[in-house]
């Protein structure tokens, strides 16, 4: 892999992980028509929100971007292999993702799923392919991957243990479905760059506000964004009468919600220097975004 530089920029960061995207999946052994689907699922769109995370947290703790490219292309893939099965008509049901018809309307549904179990598996490869501490990467992956499925289940089907009251399933939704994966994004950037406990801890605080700090505003994004500005279907979750920030605590109390998840994001982040300041940088844009 190319060495990226130190300190580049977050442009040039995601242009990386599109490049290493790009390379896992043309050189793995692939039907052609599933490759194209993979590449489809992965490839001409999306923020990389979770690859940057990787490795700005790599960086954060003094450790190479470069190093941590295997774990931010794998959980990269992970994400993608959500959002394909997410979008399927036995779970969301959707046609719109990343401003494109979604996979299964593209390549048919059966496609679609062995696309997403595709990714899946590939990004364990990926993942084991890390040159320093792989089986920590791939077991972190693992761990956030199921707790993902989790949350979606939690989302979807119920299941809850107990009667929990709705701010408290809210946030096991939300923890899991989105903030698992995040975390572990900036678990495996930590693991990668070489951080001591210490280091390992606050990424992680980091991670947790990040997280559900990324839901929240997606929630809100759901109710205040159009479809075309999104590129994909808004509005959906209240229809479909699911728990969200906004239906559980209204549009205003949400909002100092994420106010607060930044703060939190900032305070976990006070033992680390100058070379988090793009993750800071990072909790101040996505408290913002509006897509
Ligand atoms: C195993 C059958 C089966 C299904 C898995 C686990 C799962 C289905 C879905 C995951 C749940 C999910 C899609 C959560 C939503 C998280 C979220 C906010 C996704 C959008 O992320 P962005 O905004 O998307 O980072 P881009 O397109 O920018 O990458």
């Amino acid at each position: 892999m190319p060495a990226l530089q130190a300190m580049a920029s977050d442009a040039q960061l995601v242009t990386a992980v599109e490049e290493a995207l790009d390379r896992a999946l043309t050189s793995h052994e692939l039907a052609p028509n599933l490759r194209e689907a993979m590449r489809y699922a992965c490839l001409g769109g999306g923020k990389r929100v979770r690859p940057l995370l990787v490795l700005r947290s790599a960086e954060a703790v003094g450790g190479r971007a470069d190093r941590a490219m295997p774990a931010a292309v794998a959980l990269e893939m992970v994400h993608c292999f959500s959002l394909v099965h997410d979008d399927l008509p036995a779970l969301d049901n959707d046609d719109l993702r990343r401003g494109r018809p979604t996979a299964h309307k593209a390549f048919g549904e059966a496609m679609a799923i062995l696309a997403g179990d595709g990714l899946l598996s590939v990004a364990f490869e990926v993942a084991l392919s890390c040159q320093v501490n792989s089986a920590t990467v791939a077991r972190e992956l693992g761990v956030a991957t199921t707790a993902m499925i989790t949350g979606q289940v939690y989302d979807t089907l119920g299941g809850f243990e107990g009667d929990p009251a709705p701010d408290d399933r809210l946030r096991q939704v939300h923890r899991n479905k989105t903030g698992a994966l995040i975390r572990c994004a900036c678990r495996m950037g930590a693991i990668c760059g070489g951080a001591d406990q210490r280091g390992l801890a606050a990424l992680t605080s980091y991670g947790d506000a990040m997280g559900l700090m990324f839901q929240v505003v997606d929630d809100i994004l759901d109710e205040t964004q159009s479809t075309e500005h999104l590129g994909k279907a808004s509005g959906k979750d209240r229809e479909a009468g699911k728990l969200t920030y906004p239906s559980v605590h209204g549009l205003e109390k949400s909002r100092r919600t994420v106010e607060d998840l930044q703060r939190a994001a900032h305070d976990a982040l006070a033992s680390l220097h100058a070379a988090a300041d793009p993750l800071r940088a990072m909790a101040d844009a996505l408290a913002v975004r509006t897509r």
